[in-house]
């Protein structure tokens, strides 16, 4: 029996889930169901990655015991898939004790075999991408442009793996399996990598205490994604006996992930598998990113789509079809709510909806709801027209086979829009409304919505595995018992309708969204939304016992956090107090680093004025100069100006103090606003 065995990364439980995660996993769920459908024996594996330093870390920000943290965000993914009705066959936790066990037996067959040495470790982290940097410039913490923030220094005993051994051996696996990097344009980035040459990597930390011990020496945790890579095998039974399926499954497998973390799987995860003697697995396929506001759509960057916006507007199954149906290829895909009700409006209302209602409809009232046969009595030209439609078929759901096969369900689902335009159109030529009312049409008339029937049926099993609540409801209005899901759209054909099944009753399932309507509802929930993220944010990012440290230069008003007590402190001003301070809306036009000041960065922002103004500003360990340049901000435009190494600064930013770090987060606006508008 064939195998068919699809995993999705494992999530990191420090922030909630969102639509990045969902749309892996969407794709895991609809290629598992089609598999399924083509009779392969499938496994399905999602989960979640709970340890390291940055998950520590966020536990303790919000002062609870790492696991009471990583329990609940853990069910809120569990509780956001299953409301999106996907349903893996899995779901591994890196803090089940049967994984941390496994873990263990991989480290010790990679240590056993001689791969692995104590060291010292001395260089960059970034606890976002829990991925060692390197230094650009000597003696500067590397920039994260994924995070947003500055790589950490860190210098302590270390195990290292001896990943330099690998070069060779990795781009032989490259060179003799073609299809083990997917798609070809991220398989020639990962081979100039690795041809650049690979250093040892630090595969322990001390400092870390959130982590699996090392066997044999529990000062250390394990490296987070040594950890967490291991869950595709120790979820088979790898190293444990509680849970099974490695001789079944591995190493003929799937992993699907984001193009961000590409190169974790297919440099250290064949690198470590070798390394153990374990096979290494068949295919890595990196999709693109979802893209919010043109960047990389992220729980740092705070620019995800919410999961619980889109429920409230849209059906999971819309949202599940537009991302299966819009994200090309391998390429980055802009999420917007307009595109996605574009697709609902065409492609559903107008398109399968249109065509499944149109069709019940006239085998209602034409036929008395019973599903007819074709007729042998009609026209050559009749013959040739349904000979068309058959072709047209055929050519469509190969296509929608092999691009199913390559993961390219856009291109797959496309398949289907054709043959839902070849079936409307086929329709429209006969136009079965008027052949109903001549008796003689009537051969024709039933080999018409035979035809309508029938291809609606093969449409319904193709979409199974994209819609499958939808297909199966359409199934059941057409009439049919079970499910298309237990049909193989490899055999499909065009069948004689059991005679005399009557079609269930009609409904229409694809209602159209009124975009104007949604889209003014969806801006007002998220301003509300972005509202109490920012207070719930300021309160719990807070230092609540000290105030930030003054930066070395000032010069970025602060708004100090509730948690300290202003008020009292410093007792109440009168209105004519806060007046007294101009507060304005300011637009970036030009950003730049100063030379000789890490702090300091200088800005030419519009305030409305004839004249830009200058402005230095403090910010230049946390924000990147070119990403500033076009953002609305607010400045204190009555400041009296002051010389800053030798430049004038004409004002002052206003950002919120965030942390014991006093990392500065710019005030900024949700609504277009116009520069030099006064805040009052
Ligand atoms: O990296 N567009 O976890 P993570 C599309 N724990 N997909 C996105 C996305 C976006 N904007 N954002 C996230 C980790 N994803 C590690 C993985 S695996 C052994 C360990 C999806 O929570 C995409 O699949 O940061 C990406 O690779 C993954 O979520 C990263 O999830």
């Amino acid at each position: 029996m064939k195998t068919f065995y699809v995993t999705t990364p494992i999530y990191y439980v420090n922030a909630k889930p969102h639509l990045g995660h969902l749309y892996t996993t969407i794709l895991a769920d609809a290629l598992a169901r089609h598999h399924r459908q083509c009779g392969a024996q499938t496994f399905f594996l999602t989960g979640t990655d709970e340890h390291g330093q940055n998950i520590e870390r966020t536990a303790e920000k919000n002062g609870i015991p790492v696991k009471e943290h990583v329990d609940g965000v853990v069910a809120e993914f569990k509780d956001a898939f299953a409301k999106f009705g996907l349903q893996p066959d899995h779901w591994i936790r890196t803090t089940d004790e049967y994984h941390e066990r496994g873990a263990q037996v991989l480290f010790q067959k990679v240590q056993e075999a001689g791969f692995i040495y104590k060291g010292h470790y001395e260089g960059w982290f970034c606890t976002g991408c829990a991925e060692f940097k390197e230094e650009t410039e000597p003696g500067q913490a590397p920039w994260c442009d994924l995070h947003d923030r500055h790589a950490e220094r860190v210098a302590e005993e270390s195990y290292f793996f001896k990943l330099a051994e690998f070069q060779d051996r990795l781009l032989d696996l490259y060179e003799n399996n073609p299809e083990f990097i997917q798609p070809e344009a991220r398989r020639n980035e990962i081979i100039s990598f690795v041809k650049g040459g690979l250093k040892d990597l630090s595969v322990s930390r001390v400092s870390v205490k959130w982590g699996i011990p090392v066997p044999g020496d529990p000062q250390h945790t394990m490296y987070v994604w040594f950890d967490a890579l291991s869950n595709y095998i120790t979820a088979l039974g790898f190293g444990n006996d509680v849970r099974q399926g490695f001789e079944t499954f591995w190493p003929v497998v799937l992993h699907l992930v984001g193009k961000d973390i590409l190169r974790f799987h297919t440099v250290y995860w064949p690198a470590f598998l070798m390394a153990a003697g374990v096979p290494v697995p068949k295919t890595v396929f990196a999709h693109g990113m979802w893209l919010s506001g043109g960047r990389k759509m992220s729980k740092t960057l705070r620019n995800t789509i919410d999961l619980g916006i889109l429920l409230k507007y849209f059906t999971r199954e819309q949202v599940r079809y537009f991302c299966l149906r819009e994200m090309s290829f391998g390429q980055d895909g802009d999420f917007t709510y307009e595109a996605l009700i574009g697709r609902v409006n065409a492609d559903l209302a107008a398109g399968w909806g249109n065509l499944s209602s149109r069709t019940l409809t006239m085998i209602r009232n034409s036929c008395d709801g019973v599903l007819p046969n074709a007729s042998a009595e009609i026209s050559d030209e009749a013959r040739n027209a349904v000979e068309a439609v058959k072709a047209a078929f055929a050519e469509a759901e190969k296509t929608y086979l092999t691009e199913f096969e390559r993961i390219a369900t856009g291109r797959a689902v496309e398949a289907v829009w054709h043959m839902i335009a070849t079936l409307d159109k086929y329709l429209s030529d006969h136009a079965p409304w008027k052949l109903a009312k001549d008796p003689a049409a009537q051969p024709l008339l039933e080999t018409v919505l035979y035809m309508a029937a029938e291809g609606l049926r093969h449409i319904t099993v193709l979409m199974a595995p994209v819609m499958p609540e939808a297909a199966q409801a359409i199934w059941q209005q057409l009439g049919f018992a079970g499910s298309p899901a237990d049909v193989n759209p490899e055999t499909l054909s065009w069948e004689a309708l059991p005679s005399g099944t009557h079609i269930g009753e009609i409904q229409g399932l694809f209602p159209r969204l009124d975009k104007g309507k949604v889209m003014t509802d969806i801006k007002q929930d998220e301003a509300k939304q972005a509202a109490a993220e920012a207070a719930s944010l300021a309160a719990t990012e807070a230092a609540p016992t000290a105030a930030a440290p003054a930066p070395a230069a000032m010069p970025a008003l602060t708004v100090e956090s509730p948690a300290v007590p202003v008020v009292e402190e410093k007792g109440y001003i009168t209105i004519d107090d806060f007046t007294k301070v101009e507060l304005r809306v300011a637009q970036v036009l030009e950003a730049e680093r100063i030379p000789k000041a890490d702090k300091l960065l200088r800005l030419q922002v519009d305030v409305g004025e004839e004249k830009p103004r200058q402005i230095l500003a403090g910010i230049a360990m946390y924000y990147e100069p070119e990403k500033l340049v076009g953002r609305k901000i607010v400045v204190v435009a009555n400041l009296a100006p002051r010389k800053m190494r030798g430049l004038e600064s004409q004002g002052m930013l206003l950002a919120a103090s965030i942390g014991e770090e006093g990392r500065p987060v710019l005030a900024t606006f949700t609504e277009d606003v116009p520069n030099g508008a006064r805040l009052k």
